[in-house]
Protein backbone atom coordinates (compact mmCIF):
# COMPACT_ATOMS: atom_id res chain seq x y z
CA UNK A 1 0.00 0.00 0.00
CA UNK A 2 1.66 3.26 -1.25
CA UNK A 3 1.25 6.33 0.95
CA UNK A 4 -2.17 8.06 0.47
CA UNK A 5 -1.21 11.10 2.00
CA UNK A 6 -2.54 14.39 0.45
CA UNK A 7 0.58 15.68 -1.60
CA UNK A 8 -1.16 17.67 -4.46
CA UNK A 9 1.51 19.61 -6.25
CA UNK A 10 1.97 23.14 -5.24
CA UNK A 11 2.67 25.23 -8.46
CA UNK A 12 2.01 25.21 -11.46
CA UNK A 13 5.04 23.12 -13.88
CA UNK A 14 2.88 22.02 -16.35
CA UNK A 15 2.69 25.01 -19.37
CA UNK A 16 1.24 23.90 -22.74
CA UNK A 17 2.29 25.12 -25.88
CA UNK A 18 0.74 26.81 -28.69
CA UNK A 19 0.92 23.78 -30.64
CA UNK A 20 -0.44 21.76 -27.93
CA UNK A 21 -3.28 24.21 -27.61
CA UNK A 22 -3.66 24.27 -30.77
CA UNK A 23 -4.12 19.98 -31.75
CA UNK A 24 -6.29 20.28 -28.69
CA UNK A 25 -8.65 22.85 -30.76
CA UNK A 26 -8.10 20.63 -33.75
CA UNK A 27 -8.64 17.00 -32.39
CA UNK A 28 -10.85 17.80 -29.34
CA UNK A 29 -8.34 15.87 -27.27
CA UNK A 30 -4.61 16.48 -26.24
CA UNK A 31 -2.45 13.53 -23.99
CA UNK A 32 -0.42 15.59 -21.27
CA UNK A 33 1.64 13.03 -19.69
CA UNK A 34 2.96 13.19 -16.25
CA UNK A 35 0.06 15.49 -14.99
CA UNK A 36 0.30 13.61 -11.63
CA UNK A 37 3.32 11.81 -10.43
CA UNK A 38 3.24 8.12 -10.53
CA UNK A 39 2.93 7.79 -6.67
CA UNK A 40 0.15 10.47 -6.55
CA UNK A 41 -1.97 8.70 -9.40
CA UNK A 42 -1.79 5.07 -7.54
CA UNK A 43 -2.52 6.65 -3.91
CA UNK A 44 -5.44 8.49 -5.80
CA UNK A 45 -6.41 4.69 -7.24
CA UNK A 46 -6.12 3.45 -3.51
CA UNK A 47 -8.26 6.07 -2.04
CA UNK A 48 -11.37 5.74 -4.65
CA UNK A 49 -10.70 1.50 -4.53
CA UNK A 50 -11.00 1.84 -0.28
CA UNK A 51 -14.10 4.28 -0.74
CA UNK A 52 -16.05 1.52 -3.64
CA UNK A 53 -15.23 -1.22 -1.06
CA UNK A 54 -16.41 0.83 1.38
CA UNK A 55 -20.02 1.59 -0.25
CA UNK A 56 -19.46 -2.17 -1.74
CA UNK A 57 -19.56 -0.55 -5.23
CA UNK A 58 -16.55 -2.34 -6.42
CA UNK A 59 -18.22 -5.31 -8.11
CA UNK A 60 -20.42 -2.54 -9.79
CA UNK A 61 -21.55 -4.01 -12.95
CA UNK A 62 -20.86 -0.91 -15.20
CA UNK A 63 -17.80 0.02 -13.30
CA UNK A 64 -18.09 3.19 -13.74
CA UNK A 65 -19.21 5.74 -9.92
CA UNK A 66 -19.63 9.58 -10.27
CA UNK A 67 -19.03 11.54 -7.19
CA UNK A 68 -20.49 15.89 -7.46
CA UNK A 69 -18.37 18.71 -6.29
CA UNK A 70 -20.24 17.82 -2.77
CA UNK A 71 -19.59 14.24 -2.51
CA UNK A 72 -15.55 13.92 -2.92
CA UNK A 73 -13.03 12.81 -0.46
CA UNK A 74 -10.49 15.14 0.71
CA UNK A 75 -7.86 13.38 -1.60
CA UNK A 76 -10.00 13.59 -4.72
CA UNK A 77 -11.28 17.41 -3.63
CA UNK A 78 -7.80 18.50 -3.98
CA UNK A 79 -6.45 16.26 -7.27
CA UNK A 80 -9.14 18.00 -9.25
CA UNK A 81 -8.36 21.25 -8.34
CA UNK A 82 -4.25 20.88 -8.57
CA UNK A 83 -2.54 24.07 -10.40
CA UNK A 84 -1.48 22.34 -13.15
CA UNK A 85 -4.94 21.08 -14.11
CA UNK A 86 -6.44 24.75 -13.38
CA UNK A 87 -3.57 26.36 -15.64
CA UNK A 88 -4.14 23.80 -18.52
CA UNK A 89 -7.96 24.59 -18.23
CA UNK A 90 -7.77 28.26 -18.51
CA UNK A 91 -5.42 27.80 -21.54
CA UNK A 92 -7.66 25.88 -22.93
CA UNK A 93 -11.43 27.51 -21.82
CA UNK A 94 -10.52 30.63 -20.82
CA UNK A 95 -9.98 32.24 -17.37
CA UNK A 96 -13.36 31.50 -15.69
CA UNK A 97 -13.15 27.25 -14.60
CA UNK A 98 -15.58 25.70 -12.73
CA UNK A 99 -15.47 21.75 -11.94
CA UNK A 100 -18.66 19.88 -11.68
CA UNK A 101 -17.60 16.21 -10.95
CA UNK A 102 -15.57 13.05 -11.18
CA UNK A 103 -16.26 9.41 -11.81
CA UNK A 104 -13.68 6.07 -10.82
CA UNK A 105 -13.91 4.02 -14.35
CA UNK A 106 -12.56 0.75 -13.89
CA UNK A 107 -11.67 -2.42 -15.68
CA UNK A 108 -10.35 -5.79 -14.31
CA UNK A 109 -10.54 -9.33 -15.17
CA UNK A 110 -14.50 -9.15 -13.82
CA UNK A 111 -14.94 -6.19 -15.87
CA UNK A 112 -13.30 -6.87 -18.90
CA UNK A 113 -15.90 -5.05 -21.88
CA UNK A 114 -14.96 -2.12 -23.50
CA UNK A 115 -16.55 1.08 -22.53
CA UNK A 116 -18.99 1.78 -25.96
CA UNK A 117 -18.25 4.48 -28.67
CA UNK A 118 -20.10 7.74 -27.17
CA UNK A 119 -20.24 11.59 -27.01
CA UNK A 120 -20.48 12.50 -23.47
CA UNK A 121 -22.32 15.86 -24.39
CA UNK A 122 -25.44 13.68 -24.59
CA UNK A 123 -25.28 12.54 -21.14
CA UNK A 124 -25.61 16.49 -20.17
CA UNK A 125 -26.51 18.60 -23.14
CA UNK A 126 -25.93 22.35 -22.49
CA UNK A 127 -23.05 23.86 -22.53
CA UNK A 128 -19.81 22.67 -23.86
CA UNK A 129 -17.40 20.81 -21.42
CA UNK A 130 -14.00 19.49 -20.84
CA UNK A 131 -13.22 15.98 -19.10
CA UNK A 132 -9.74 14.91 -18.40
CA UNK A 133 -9.33 10.97 -18.46
CA UNK A 134 -6.28 10.27 -16.09
CA UNK A 135 -4.76 7.04 -15.85
CA UNK A 136 -4.67 5.75 -12.21
CA UNK A 137 -2.39 2.65 -13.52
CA UNK A 138 -0.56 1.86 -17.28
CA UNK A 139 -3.09 1.60 -19.62
CA UNK A 140 -2.41 -0.51 -22.77
CA UNK A 141 -4.82 -1.95 -25.92
CA UNK A 142 -4.62 -5.06 -23.73
CA UNK A 143 -5.84 -3.78 -20.39
CA UNK A 144 -8.87 -0.93 -21.71
CA UNK A 145 -6.68 2.21 -23.06
CA UNK A 146 -9.07 5.41 -24.11
CA UNK A 147 -9.82 5.09 -28.52
CA UNK A 148 -10.83 8.88 -29.59
CA UNK A 149 -11.88 9.53 -33.22
CA UNK A 150 -9.88 12.36 -33.95
CA UNK A 151 -11.82 15.95 -35.48
CA UNK A 152 -15.38 14.02 -34.57
CA UNK A 153 -15.83 17.16 -32.00
CA UNK A 154 -17.06 18.95 -34.90
CA UNK A 155 -19.87 16.94 -35.62
CA UNK A 156 -23.06 15.58 -33.45
CA UNK A 157 -23.30 12.24 -34.08
CA UNK A 158 -26.80 9.89 -34.50
CA UNK A 159 -26.73 8.07 -30.75
CA UNK A 160 -28.96 4.75 -30.36
CA UNK A 161 -29.93 4.06 -26.49
CA UNK A 162 -29.18 0.32 -25.73
CA UNK A 163 -30.10 -1.17 -22.03
CA UNK A 164 -26.91 -3.56 -20.68
CA UNK A 165 -25.08 -3.69 -17.62
CA UNK A 166 -21.89 -1.66 -19.76
CA UNK A 167 -23.42 1.64 -18.75
CA UNK A 168 -23.01 4.30 -21.22
CA UNK A 169 -26.47 3.52 -22.66
CA UNK A 170 -26.27 6.44 -25.31
CA UNK A 171 -24.17 5.36 -27.75
CA UNK A 172 -23.09 5.57 -31.65
CA UNK A 173 -23.55 2.67 -34.19
CA UNK A 174 -21.15 0.80 -35.71
CA UNK A 175 -22.49 2.35 -39.11
CA UNK A 176 -21.72 5.68 -38.35
CA UNK A 177 -18.19 4.46 -37.25
CA UNK A 178 -17.34 3.08 -40.26
CA UNK A 179 -14.65 4.91 -42.16
CA UNK A 180 -13.39 7.33 -39.53
CA UNK A 181 -10.22 7.78 -38.28
CA UNK A 182 -9.20 5.56 -34.60
CA UNK A 183 -6.32 7.31 -32.20
CA UNK A 184 -5.72 4.13 -29.78
CA UNK A 185 -4.10 6.08 -26.58
CA UNK A 186 -1.64 4.08 -24.05
CA UNK A 187 -0.62 5.94 -21.66
CA UNK A 188 1.46 5.72 -18.57
CA UNK A 189 0.03 5.76 -14.32
CA UNK A 190 0.05 9.46 -14.15
CA UNK A 191 -0.87 10.70 -17.52
CA UNK A 192 -4.05 12.51 -18.44
CA UNK A 193 -6.39 12.99 -21.77
CA UNK A 194 -8.34 16.31 -22.08
CA UNK A 195 -11.00 16.27 -24.13
CA UNK A 196 -13.91 17.97 -25.95
CA UNK A 197 -17.65 16.99 -24.74
CA UNK A 198 -18.79 16.26 -28.28
CA UNK A 199 -15.16 14.01 -29.21
CA UNK A 200 -16.25 10.46 -30.40
CA UNK A 201 -14.46 8.05 -27.91
CA UNK A 202 -14.75 4.22 -26.65
CA UNK A 203 -12.40 1.98 -24.59
CA UNK A 204 -10.22 -1.11 -25.51
CA UNK A 205 -11.93 -3.75 -24.21
CA UNK A 206 -9.57 -5.56 -21.06
CA UNK A 207 -8.57 -8.51 -22.45
CA UNK A 208 -5.14 -9.47 -19.88
CA UNK A 209 -7.44 -8.86 -16.81
CA UNK A 210 -5.03 -6.27 -15.28
CA UNK A 211 -6.66 -4.11 -13.46
CA UNK A 212 -7.10 -0.52 -15.19
CA UNK A 213 -8.19 2.11 -13.35
CA UNK A 214 -9.21 6.01 -14.43
CA UNK A 215 -10.45 9.38 -12.89
CA UNK A 216 -12.59 11.10 -15.12
CA UNK A 217 -12.71 14.69 -13.98
CA UNK A 218 -15.16 16.94 -15.88
CA UNK A 219 -15.03 20.96 -15.93
CA UNK A 220 -16.84 23.88 -18.02
CA UNK A 221 -16.12 27.59 -19.38
CA UNK A 222 -17.76 29.37 -16.15
CA UNK A 223 -18.31 32.12 -18.27
CA UNK A 224 -21.11 30.07 -20.34
CA UNK A 225 -24.52 30.05 -19.24
CA UNK A 226 -25.19 25.99 -19.06
CA UNK A 227 -28.81 24.64 -19.47
CA UNK A 228 -28.17 21.21 -18.30
CA UNK A 229 -29.85 20.08 -15.70
CA UNK A 230 -27.24 17.42 -14.38
CA UNK A 231 -25.29 19.55 -11.60
CA UNK A 232 -27.13 20.98 -8.45
CA UNK A 233 -23.40 22.05 -7.08
CA UNK A 234 -20.21 22.91 -8.96
CA UNK A 235 -16.94 24.40 -7.37
CA UNK A 236 -15.42 27.84 -9.47
CA UNK A 237 -11.82 27.34 -9.77
CA UNK A 238 -10.83 30.06 -11.53
CA UNK A 239 -12.62 33.60 -12.19
CA UNK A 240 -16.46 33.86 -12.07
CA UNK A 241 -19.45 32.00 -12.84
CA UNK A 242 -22.37 33.04 -14.51
CA UNK A 243 -23.93 29.71 -13.17
CA UNK A 244 -24.01 30.16 -9.40
O1 LIG B 1 -12.42 4.76 -19.12
C1 LIG B 1 -13.17 4.29 -19.97
O2 LIG B 1 -13.25 3.10 -20.16
C2 LIG B 1 -13.99 5.20 -20.83
C3 LIG B 1 -14.81 6.11 -20.01
C4 LIG B 1 -15.66 7.00 -20.83
O3 LIG B 1 -15.74 6.86 -22.01
C5 LIG B 1 -16.40 8.09 -20.21
O4 LIG B 1 -16.47 8.15 -18.99
O5 LIG B 1 -16.98 8.92 -20.94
Amino acid sequence: MSNSTLNPTQTVKIVLTDAQVAQYHRDGYLVVPNLYDEQTALAWKEVLKARLAEENKLNEPSGVRVWMADSMDEYTSASVQDPNVVAILQQLLGPNVEFLSVKAVFKNAQTTFNSPWHQDWFYWQGSNKISIWIALDDATPENGCLRMVPGSQAKVFDMATVEDAKGFNRRVTDEALQGLPIDTLPVHRGDAVFFHDLALHSSCPNTNGKERWSAISTYRDASQADSSTVWDTAMVLSGESVNV
